[in-house]
Formats: C-alpha cells, sequence, structure tokens
C-alpha cells in the first residue's frame, strides 16, 4: 500500500525532506498526509492537493503543542482520520522544517507560517516605504531557513524608486534580492519566475495595505484574494486580509497570503540578530573595547561605519528582544511556581483529610 500520494501532496508543496519526515511519522502511526491550508479557532482547513476539507485538532495531539509551547500553523504537515460521524480529526503532524515565529506585545510567541522556502517582503513606494521596518522584516526571517525577497511595489506612487533601491543597499546585506515591481502587471511574475518553481513554498509579508494580496492575485493568473482601496490618511487596506491562506500557483508552487502587520516583533536571540545586522558584527570587531555597545564609547567602529538609523534600530531591537527573553524567563518561572503551590496546596488538602 502506498501510504503517501507524492503526486497530489507534491501540488501542495510535499519536497523530499518533508516526504521523508512523513514516512518516518507514519511508521509509528496511522494517517492521511495534508497539509495545513488555514486556521481558525475551532477548525482548520487542511489540502491533500486535490481536496481541501475542514479537521479539527485532536485535544491530545493539541495538548502536545502546547506542552512543548508550539501552536498549528499554516504550512505545516499533518496526518488526519476520519471519525464515525464524517469529522476529519488531525492526530499528529510533523515538526516543521522552517518556521516563522513573532512575539506580541506581551513577549508570547506565535507561529506565522511553518515549511516556507522564501518570504517576499512586500513594501510600498508611498508611504508605507521604511527602512527600519525592512530591517525588522529580515531580523524575523533570518535564521529561521527562510530566503528573504525584497518586494518593493506601487513604483508608480514614487518619483524614484531608483534612489529607493539605493537608499535601501546602502543598509541591508548585499546578497538579498530586490525587486521594485507593480504588483497589478503580469511582469511580476517573470520577476519572481526563480522562486516559483512546484515544490516551493513562498510567504507575503508587510504592512497592510502594500499590495500582497494584489500581488497573489497576479500570481495566481486571477482575483482570488481580496484586495483594498488605501484609504486617505492612513494607508491602510480597506478589505483587509482576514487570514493566513495557503494557495497553489499555476507553476506549481505554493503562496502564503497574510494579513498585515505594521509593527512585527521578531522572535530572535542575539545571535540572530548579530547575524541579521551582519556589517555590525564585523566592524565591532574593530572597535577598541571589546565589550563596545557602540553607544557612546570613544573609538567604537561600528558609530564609524554605520548609518546612524540603521544602528538605532538594531539597539531597538535588542532592547526588545532582551525584554522578551526577559518575561519569558519570568512567565516559566511564574509557572513553575504555581505549579509548586499547586502541589502544595494539594498536599496540604490531603493532610488535613487525614489521607
Ligand atoms: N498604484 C499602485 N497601487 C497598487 C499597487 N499594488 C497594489 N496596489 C493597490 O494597493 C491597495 C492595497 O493592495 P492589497 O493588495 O489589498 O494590499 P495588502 O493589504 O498588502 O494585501 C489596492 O488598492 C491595490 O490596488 C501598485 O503597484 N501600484
Ligand atoms: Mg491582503
Ligand atoms: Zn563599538
Amino acid at each position: 500500500m502506498q501510504r503517501i500520494d507524492f503526486e497530489g501532496l507534491r501540488r501542495i508543496g510535499l519536497t523530499l525532506a518533508v516526504a521523508q519526515g512523513l514516512l518516518t511519522l507514519l511508521e509509528q502511526r496511522s494517517g492521511r498526509p495534508m497539509r495545513v491550508i488555514e486556521v481558525h479557532r475551532e477548525t482548520l482547513r487542511v489540502h491533500d492537493g486535490q481536496l481541501e476539507q475542514a479537521a479539527r485538532l485532536l485535544p491530545a495531539f493539541a495538548r502536545a503543542l502546547a506542552d512543548r509551547d508550539d501552536a498549528i500553523a499554516v504550512g505545516d504537515w499533518v496526518l488526519v482520520e476520519p471519525d464515525a460521524h464524517g469529522g476529519l480529526w488531525i492526530v499528529d503532524g510533523l515538526v516543521p522544517l522552517t518556521a516563522l515565529v513573532r512575539r506580541d506585545a506581551e513577549g508570547l510567541r506565535h507561529a506565522v507560517v511553518s515549511n516556507v522556502d522564501t518570504a517576499l517582503l512586500v513594501m510600498g513606494l508611498d508611504a508605507d516605504f521604511s527602512p527600519r521596518r525592512l530591517e525588522r522584516f529580515l531580523a524575523l526571517v533570518q535564521g529561521s531557513g527562510v530566503a528573504p525577497v525584497v518586494v518593493l511595489s506601487k513604483p508608480d506612487l514614487h518619483a524614484d524608486p531608483a534612489a529607493a533601491v539605493a537608499q535601501l543597499r546602502g543598509r541591508i546585506p548585499a546578497a538579498l534580492p530586490i525587486f521594485v515591481l507593480d504588483g497589478r502587471q503580469p511582469q511580476a511574475v517573470e520577476a519572481l519566475r526563480p522562486w516559483l518553481g512546484a515544490g516551493q513554498t513562498l510567504v507575503l509579508l508587510g504592512s497592510s495595505g502594500a499590495g500582497k494580496s494584489t500581488l497573489a492575485n497576479t500570481l495566481l493568473g486571477r482575483a482570488v484574494q481580496d484586495t483594498g482601496a488605501v484609504r486617505d490618511g492612513d494607508s491602510r487596506g480597506r478589505h483587509t486580509t482576514t487570514a493566513r491562506t495557503l494557495l497553489q500557483l499555476p507553476g506549481g508552487a505554493c503562496l502564503i497570503d497574510t494579513p498585515g502587520v505594521r509593527t512585527l516583533r521578531p522572535d530572535a536571540d542575539e545571535a540572530t540578530l548579530a547575524a541579521s545586522f551582519g556589517d555590525i558584527a564585523r566592524l565591532s570587531m574593530q572597535c577598541r573595547f571589546r565589550d563596545c555597545q557602540h553607544q557612546d564609547e570613544p573609538g567604537c567602529a561600528v558609530r564609524e561605519g554605520v548609518g546612524g538609523d540603521r544602528l538605532r534600530n538594531f539597539h531597538k531591537l535588542q532592547r526588545e528582544l532582551r525584554r522578551d527573553t526577559l518575561t519569558a524567563l519570568d512567565r516559566r518561572r511564574q509557572l513553575s511556581e504555581w505549579k509548586q503551590r499547586g502541589r502544595a496546596g494539594r498536599a496540604n488538602l490531603r493532610a488535613k483529610r487525614g489521607e
């Protein structure tokens, strides 16, 4: 019996590595491999390459995920099993090969998407343009195994798109691809062709109104995703995309459209942040003091060689992630304290009852 329908699942982004993972998982338990294409509060949508269906998380699997501080995300590969009443249950899943994770204002981690190869960082060349926000997105993507590609949209709304590219080139890694694309034009497909091969999964990231869904529709070749006119004043999309959705592109790649996020807190550690600001890491070797914080120390090579705004952004991200790591630690400490108190309370109760 063939337990994996390679041909079908290929259409929904199956890669060799995923197939191997699924085969290993299927040695331990039964189920039909499918991919999560949408996550809602109660139900999820799963796809096997041919058919899309609703499914729910088996409580035992939901608990297992929660225990390892994880959650199901769009792009996950799972095993599903039907019940006697026509319901479909997600009974297990593959630990993602790549995962984009952000933190919320309380420092809690949230999975954004799993198993993606490329992140298209979409930024409008209108009021949306912000090198700082791009650096933030790069810090999120860096270290996750996902390749970032910058897409500057709305070139028709900028007097000199080449100057904007030059401005970015001056502060982000040289190897990073940057495209200036009008998402409404079919030429966008040609430019992104190298990333659109069969089995590839891409995610669109960027502010609301940046042009993600417009680009998604052009890549799809039909209007599937809602797009919204920008309101005056706040440059936000009107019909905002409300959920992350995994879409199958005609060429065989998969694309995940996401609702926009204005502020995005990457879930990174100091090493990942340093890697995403490689120029700062390199120059800091030449600072006079080995523990130079590049604030106001004399002989600081970083302050000399890195643009002020980029350095300020680096410091800001560093402060944020230190705070997030602290709150995460505090939370764990608090949780174990509660658990201990709970145990002590129960022991007290037993003692009182004379057990
Ligand atoms: N002028 C111009 N408008 C665009 C371009 N790309 C998208 N838009 C418009 O920007 C608005 C928001 O686009 P949408 O795709 O919904 O943004 P999303 O929130 O990132 O999904 C829509 O009215 C689009 O028509 C572009 O290249 N040039
Ligand atoms: Mg959208
Ligand atoms: Zn320094």
